[in-house]
């Protein structure tokens, strides 16, 4: 039997499956029902030879991928006429992903602003800053007390009753797009709560759902599976499993002991996955994160991280969305090793992803004042496909890793273990001379292995400045945060402001307090809205009015001109081990920006000009003053952007 013949059989059987109402709208609504017959066609095929790549071994894969087909349709016959046309308006569009007007922000609703109501109504401080994609964190069902944030998730389909319900994020993502803001949420799908239905029933000895996870009655496949796999959040459990008294077995957790990771090896499992994800699609959500996507598939004698069927798994995730809800984008949240991030982006894959590269070595230029592992990562990796698109970030809602390739560093000269020591101690305040007020985050004795906490100023020196009460280095603080802000706002991409670090927010000592906070260190950039620090946003005699109106200034620039949008960077040797220097151009301009990433002032040959496209007229963009001939002089931490 042919393919083609074989693609009609299987989607004839999935119309079939529905009810005799949706399949009445299929009649009714043959124009709109031939467009998506029409993704179908193009996409269909692609999406069951991944299907079947990933479960061919699996007698249950057919029925399974009818009972998919039947829910992408139904799915599709949901969706509101107004996210249809956004459908249509996307998928003719190659660009709007990769536009300078996007600037995004994140954070958690209770926090910032107690629940989605209240969220609504920082709306027009938003706009004021000039945000255009709000990444809200983890808003669903989750368990009382530790949840880890949210991301520890009880049902796909009901808010946190503290933050609101289903149908205020569904009229807050109405009023995010009257506003042109796109919504952007997590879907944490390697695993659930332990308080899921599913979960819940798999604890009841039900034998269909504990095929929903990885459960064992002795320790001799956790045995199997252990000797090679990561431990990744040491402090909370050895290993990646769980002993579960009720059930006399053994669970893998690869985070908490609450979150359960789910069975992909299980179709079942995918299918109703693509199901709830379909579900968050239709709310209006325009970019999914893929929480924890390097760990979706485990096979024995391996790490358990980023295998080829994680990547074919998200593969078959996109296709899903391109047929029954097109514009739905991706955003990957892989903080590995720079090889392994780059296999996730794609048009077919993630669309988007974070940038932990760019990020982790803004800190490391930061602390040791020098660019050469940032210049040469940058120069060998910031290039990515086209129509993706970076995230790029200073400060988010977890902890530093440093992700750096080691290939990378001992090419110049830098031992990969070392410098990590060197920035966990420089990060924590113990190295001699260390601005920065960090917390150790998973520090594991056994391997080395530890990460960084703390805000974007108590980090960069702020908390420091103002305790000791020394006016130059709150002046040096500013100049370092607004420093990394003037890169990422630079460098393309889309930059993610995490929201609270526009005005300077220092570390929270709180979570000390707090019994079920106080082991996960996180906790201590995960601060509540300080309304004191807002107010002062217009002041600038004060640290959070000079940052805040520095970030403003930096997002009007690069909403002005469109080369900022153009997707790659052209390091260039400034000749000064502390400048960084990159070129960007389109057909119409070109710039070149400089950072000094020390406290002291520094000289850039006028050679640069020449090495930038000997280009006679730059402008200085931050001053609009013409640039003389002759040496740059650059002020400590100073940052120019140059046109031509
Ligand atoms: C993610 O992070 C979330 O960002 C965390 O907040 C969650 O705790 C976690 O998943 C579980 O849902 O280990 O330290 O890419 O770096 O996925 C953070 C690998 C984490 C991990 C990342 C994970």
């Amino acid at each position: 039997i042919d393919k083609k013949e074989a693609l009609e059989v299987i989607f004839s059987k999935a119309v079939l499956s529905l009810k005799r109402n949706e399949r009445d709208f299929l009649k009714n609504n043959d124009r709109e029902y031939q467009l998506f017959l029409h993704r179908v066609e193009k996409y269909l095929p692609d999406l069951i030879s991944v299907y079947f790549e990933i479960y061919q071994s699996c007698i249950f894969a057919y029925p399974f991928l009818i009972e998919l087909l039947t829910l992408m349709i139904r799915s599709w016959i949901e969706r509101d006429r107004s996210l249809k046309q956004i459908d249509l308006q996307r998928e003719i569009s190659s660009d709007w992903l990769t536009s300078n007007q996007i600037i995004g922000g994140v954070c958690y609703v209770d926090l910032f602003a107690k629940d989605l109501k209240g969220l609504e109504e920082q709306i027009p401080y938003f706009k004021e800053l000039g945000l255009t994609y709000i990444h809200l964190m983890p808003l669903f069902l989750t368990n009382e007390g530790d949840n880890d944030g949210g991301y520890a998730i009880s049902s796909y389909r009901d808010i946190n009753p503290k933050l609101g319900t289903i149908e205020n994020l569904r009229e807050l993502a109405k009023k995010f797009r009257e506003n042109d803001i796109l919504l952007v949420i997590d879907f944490v799908f390697n695993h659930t709560s332990d308080e899921h239905i599913w979960a819940k029933k798999a604890r009841k000895n039900n034998a269909r759902y504990k095929r929903y996870y990885w459960i064992y009655e002795d320790r001799k496949i956790p045995d199997q599976y252990e000797r090679t796999l990561r431990e990744i959040f040491p402090d909370e459990h050895p290993g990646a499993f769980t002993w579960k008294k009720e059930m006399e077995s053994w669970v893998w957790t690869t985070f908490h002991s609450y979150q359960w990771d789910l069975n992909y090896q299980n179709p079942e499992v995918f299918v109703r996955m693509a199901d709830e994800m379909l579900f968050l699609a239709n709310l209006g959500v325009d970019i999914l994160r893929l929480d924890a996507v390097a760990f979706i598939w485990k096979q024995k004698g391996t790490n358990c991280e980023n295998l080829p069927q994680a990547y074919k798994l998200v593969e078959a995730f996109n296709l899903i969305a391109r047929i029954a809800a097109p514009a739905l984008q991706f955003k990957s949240e892989a903080i590995v090793h720079p090889d392994e991030v780059i296999r996730y982006i794609s048009k077919k894959r993630c669309q988007l992803s974070y940038n932990p590269l760019l990020m982790a070595l803004l800190w490391e230029s930061l602390a040791t004042r020098e660019v050469k592992l940032l210049a040469y990562s940058m120069e060998k990796r910031f290039t990515i496909p086209d129509g993706t698109v970076w995230v790029n970030y200073i400060r988010c809602h977890d902890d530093i890793g440093w992700t750096f390739s080691d290939e990378d560093a001992s090419a110049l000269g830098i031992n990969g273990y070392d410098h990590r020591k060197f920035l966990n101690q420089f990060y924590t305040g113990k190295f001699p001379g260390s601005f920065a007020r960090g917390y150790p985050f998973q520090e594991n004795p056994a391997t080395g292995d530890c990460r960084i906490s703390g805000t974007l100023a108590s980090l960069a020196g702020l908390e420091k400045a103002i305790l000791e009460n020394d006016s130059i280095e709150e002046e040096h603080a500013t100049d370092r945060i607004l420093l990394l802000f003037s890169i990422i706002m630079t460098i393309g991409g889309i930059p993610l402001i995490y929201l609270g670090d526009e005005v300077g927010s220092l570390n929270n000592y709180n979570f000390l307090k707090d019994e079920q906070k106080k082991n996960d260190s996180r906790w201590i950039h995960r601060f509540p809205y300080n309304a004191d620090l807002y107010a002062k946003r217009h002041d600038l005699n004060s640290p959070a009015g000079k940052i805040w109106s520095g970030i403003q200034q930096l997002i009007q620039l690069r909403k002005k001109y469109d080369v900022f949008q153009t997707p790659n960077i052209n390091i260039i040797n400034s000749g000064n081990q502390h400048v960084l220097a990159f070129t960007k151009e389109n057909s119409k301009h070109r710039v070149l920006v400089l950072a000094n990433f020390s406290e002291h002032e520094q000289l850039v040959e006028s050679l640069i000009f020449t090495k930038s496209g000997n280009i006679k007229n730059w402008t200085n963009i931050m001053n609009h003053e013409p640039q003389e001939a002759g040496m740059i002089f650059m002020k400590s931490y100073q940052f120019f952007c140059f046109l031509a």
